[in-house]
């Protein structure tokens, strides 16, 4: 996709703003989404046109929003205006030291910085909460009464009243950061006057994040690197799908060269074909969303009735698999065995002919895969994270990750733990200090909204509430640093109005973002930060063999009045008497030459100087050695335990049964010891599919980063926004390929396009999540937006966002 006059032409066009009635309309070129601007003063600026004479720049930058990947660009500069951009095309691009090639959207990404959705100036809100009307102040007005709305809050209600809301648009970044938010400036600010009210695991993988180390102990449970797959025999795909959701050249050239090297054989478990079956997949199998667990208790069933367990793995490193195995204070019939043959509590044989039911997989092809699986020699099974945002995901993690336990594939080169690929190396590079919080409570990434609604009801065994037994403040502050996770990626849009709309509840919400988004109508103060193209940082990442850095240069200067959150902060910090201590008197450079200094202890090589590291753009490194998790666990288990309170895998996890006695949870809702398939409330068993007959799923997709990106008109082009079904779905509707239709439950409404193909399975539709919610006048959504069908039902254990568990109904419009 090449960048060209016309499109800049188009962009001036296109960013031309309407006056009216003294009020500047900040809208949309392609949505009836709009904020009115009081007090606007001379009409916003559009882009400035290069002159086409000055001498042309390039320089390195990074696309680093939260996409899994982080790539290089090539921003050419003419007159302080970006004129295209490139992507890293230096070095010979050999495995191991690859290109860090930006896919489509890093590529769009001068159209995204001059998108007329950029905010211009500080906003603050005059009308209602969610109606849309700000009106423009001053920078200095805005610190000064954010400062004192803060120890308003902090004063009345006491520290834990002030939340930091998940937002990942920023991730890469070191300065910039804005994930995890002990990470960021914000955190720093707050530490400073007796922090804030956290949260634990992240929209991404709440379920798994909080389930599988039931499993396997400690934290985030580990998974071999994706470039050991070549010495796999096959590769097992639970609703993984790589291909589109880690899209940047680095980690598409692992993919590739793990699938090639050997020809390992893919086998991809997923409702729709995705792009991974499409480029690396040798077999396709459809699965009925939130089912997986079924689908694993009856390949377990096959292994264990035909003797294909790998019984001495099994007898050293887990409990609860036998009766002989299971821990003290278990009852008779709780082991894993008895569960899966039927001599368990439910006395239901977990056959294939039973998950067949379920997962609509035929019977003997769940018997063949088990086959398959038991057979191959090493055998990478792995998830991605698809499967697991529903309601159930906990245990759906966990029973997918047994596949590997049965099979002995844990701790060796070409297996996995069952859990996704290993993220890749990373660089030791120095982040920015953010002190530490001194509050300890944290909610989940998910249940915050229950925390304004009515914080009372949230305790440890009702709401997950760590570090307390129960919240001991409602939410009254939000700060919402470069994440639209307050409505649009949130989920139950329109049960979420309510709760944000009263500014009784929740008092002040402050947005710091790049752009108008949907959450932004929210807001009390929205204030512009700039884009990483616009300040000096760096963004580190890697992948299987490899790690880098990407040294962000400042290509142009920020556009309106944006600032960098470092900035805001410390105007706020300024205002609540804390300037000094939180910029120690430096600026964000010199902060970055500070952790650059410490950075080059830890990794020699660095280019001697910041100045020569941001000239040198990219610094690689490669790394010889595949990963492979819990491989000292393997090597001697009693050296090496697990962090696990046994030390060993726990197939039955005490903790889980101790859980399951005292938490309160939502009717059908279970906490279980053993990795037990439990139906989901609107699953494909669900009673409610009378009314609402097809599972609706929402998977990431590759025109848009979730929302970001998501007004670039050239990937809209490209990739639209669509909602697959399936013809046998669409013919029995009258619904044909491109047709209007609408999307609906008890909880929203959505129009979109329809996608009329056999690369999703029938009974299942998806509308890929992070379309911009906008509403029509009567509230309905015109943009294909998810979350206005998903709902606002913590899961079980996590807490977190069951994304992937909804019925609908779909007809044509
Ligand atoms: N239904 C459904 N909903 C989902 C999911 C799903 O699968 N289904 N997935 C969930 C997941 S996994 C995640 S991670 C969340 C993601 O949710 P978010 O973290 O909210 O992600 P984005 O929508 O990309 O929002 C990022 C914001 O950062 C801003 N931004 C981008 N670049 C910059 C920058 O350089 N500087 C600054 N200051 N701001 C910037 C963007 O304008 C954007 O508003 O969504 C979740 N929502
Ligand atoms: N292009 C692009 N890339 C992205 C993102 C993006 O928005 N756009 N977001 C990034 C982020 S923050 C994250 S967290 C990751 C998310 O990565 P994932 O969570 O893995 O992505 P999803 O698309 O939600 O799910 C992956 C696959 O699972 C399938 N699936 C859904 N439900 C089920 C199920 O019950 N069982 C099975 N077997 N399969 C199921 C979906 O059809 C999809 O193909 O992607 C990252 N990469
Ligand atoms: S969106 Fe594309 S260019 Fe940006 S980091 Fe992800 S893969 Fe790279
Ligand atoms: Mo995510």
């Amino acid at each position: 996709m090449q960048d060209s006059k016309s499109s800049e032409k188009k962009d001036a066009l296109k960013r031309r703003d309407v006056i009216k009635g003294g009020a500047a309309v900040l809208a949309s070129a392609f949505f009836p989404f709009s904020i009115q601007i009081f007090n606007a003063g001379e009409a916003i600026a559009g882009p400035p046109a290069p002159s086409g004479t000055g001498e042309e720049k390039i320089l390195w930058n990074s696309c680093n929003v939260n996409c899994g990947s982080r790539c290089a660009l090539r921003v050419h500069v003419r007159d302080g205006v970006i004129t295209q951009v490139e992507t890293d095309n230096t070095g010979d691009d050999q495995y191991g030291l690859q290109q860090l090639r930006a896919c489509p959207r890093g590529r769009s990404m001068r159209q995204r910085v001059y998108a007329k959705e950029r905010i211009p100036y500080p906003l603050r809100r005059i009308g209602k909460r969610g109606e849309g009307k700000f009106e423009r102040i001053s920078w200095d007005e805005a610190f000064a009464e954010i400062g004192k709305r803060l120890r308003g809050a902090i004063d009345t209600y006491g520290n834990e009243s002030v939340y930091l809301n998940y937002g990942t648009g920023a991730l890469g970044s070191t300065m910039g950061k804005s994930w995890p938010p002990a990470q960021t400036a914000v955190a720093r600010l707050m530490n400073l006057v007796g922090g804030y009210l956290n949260h634990y695991a992240d929209y991404s993988t709440c379920q798994i994040t909080v389930g599988m180390p039931y499993l396997y102990g400690g934290g985030w449970v580990d998974g071999n690197s994706l470039s050991d797959m070549e010495n796999s025999e096959l590769a097992v795909f639970f609703g993984n799908n790589p291909s589109e959701t880690r899209m940047s050249g680095c980690k598409a050239k692992t993919l590739q060269h793990a699938r090639f090297t050997r020809n390992t054989r893919v086998i991809v478990i997923d409702p729709r074909y995705s792009d991974t079956v499409v480029s690396v997949g040798d077999e396709w199998i459809p699965i009925r969303p939130g089912t997986d667990a079924a689908l694993s208790a009856a390949l377990a069933y096959v292994m264990i009735s035909e003797d294909r367990v790998d019984k001495a793995f099994l007898a050293k490193y887990t409990i609860g698999y036998d009766e002989a195995s299971l821990p003290e204070g278990a009852p008779a019939g709780s082991s894993y065995a008895s569960y899966i043959l039927g001599h368990g509590p439910d006395k239901t044989p977990k056959t294939p002919a039973w998950a067949s039911r379920i997962t609509g997989i035929p019977p003997a092809r769940i018997e063949k895969l088990a086959r398959e699986i038991a057979g191959a020699k090493p055998c990478f099974i792995c998830q991605g994270w698809g499967p697991q945002r529903t309601t159930n995901g906990e245990n759906l993690s966990r029973a997918v990750g047994m596949l590997a336990v049965l099979t002995g594939n844990v701790g060796i080169r070409g297996g996995n733990t069952g859990a996704r690929e290993n993220a890749g190396y990373k660089l030791p590079m120095a982040l920015f200090p953010t002190l530490e919080n001194p509050v300890k409570t944290e909610v989940s990434c998910f249940n915050w909204y229950q925390a304004i609604d009515d914080y009372t009801k949230m305790t440890a065994t009702t709401a997950g509430v760590r570090g307390r037994d129960r919240l001991v403040a409602p939410i009254k502050f939000i700060w919402n640093y470069a994440g639209n996770c307050l409505t649009n990626q949130h989920g139950g849009i329109n049960q979420m109005h309510p709760i944000l709309a009263d500014e009784k509840k929740c008092e002040t919400i402050v947005v710091i973002d790049t752009t108008l988004t949907p959450s932004a109508r929210y807001t009390d103060f929205l204030l512009l930060s700039c884009m990483n193209l616009e300040e000096h940082d760096w963004t580190s990442d890697g992948d299987s063999n490899i790690a880098y850095v990407i040294f962000d240069n400042k290509c142009i200067d920020p556009l309106g009045e944006a600032r960098s959150i470092y900035d805001i902060c410390a105007g706020v910090a300024r205002e609540l008497g804390v300037e000094a201590q939180f910029t120690e008197g430096r600026t964000q450079y010199q902060w970055l030459e500070a952790l650059y200094e410490e950075s080059r202890n830890a990794v020699p090589e660095l280019p001697p100087t910041l100045e020569e590291a941001f000239k040198m753009g990219v610094f690689k490194k490669h790394f010889p050695e595949n990963h492979i998790a819990y491989k000292d666990f393997r090597e001697d288990p009693e050296a090496h335990p697990l962090p696990s309170p046994s030390g060993k895998i726990e197939i039955y996890s005490p903790r889980l049964a101790e859980l399951a006695k005292t938490w309160t949870l939502q009717p059908e809702q279970a906490i279980t010891p053993l990795p037990e398939y439990i139906p989901n409330p609107e699953g494909p068993e669900g009673a409610e599919r009378k009314t609402w007959p097809l599972q609706l799923i929402g998977h990431h997709y590759k025109q848009r980063t979730h929302s970001t990106y998501g007004n670039c008109w050239w990937l809209q082009e490209v990739a639209p926004q669509e909602l697959w079904i399936n013809p046998r779905d669409a013919g029995a509707r009258g619904i044909r390929l491109g047709d209007k239709v609408k999307v609906f439950n008890e909880r929203g409404v959505s129009f979109v396009k329809a996608k009329v193909t056999p690369r999703i399975m029938p009974g299942v539709v998806s509308l890929p999540e992070g379309a911009w919610h906008t509403p029509d006048s009567s509230g309905q959504d015109t943009n294909g937006c998810v979350n206005v069908l998903t709902k606002l039902l913590p899961t079980a254990l996590a807490k977190g966002n069951p994304h992937h568990t909804n019925l609908v109904q779909v007809e044509k419009a």
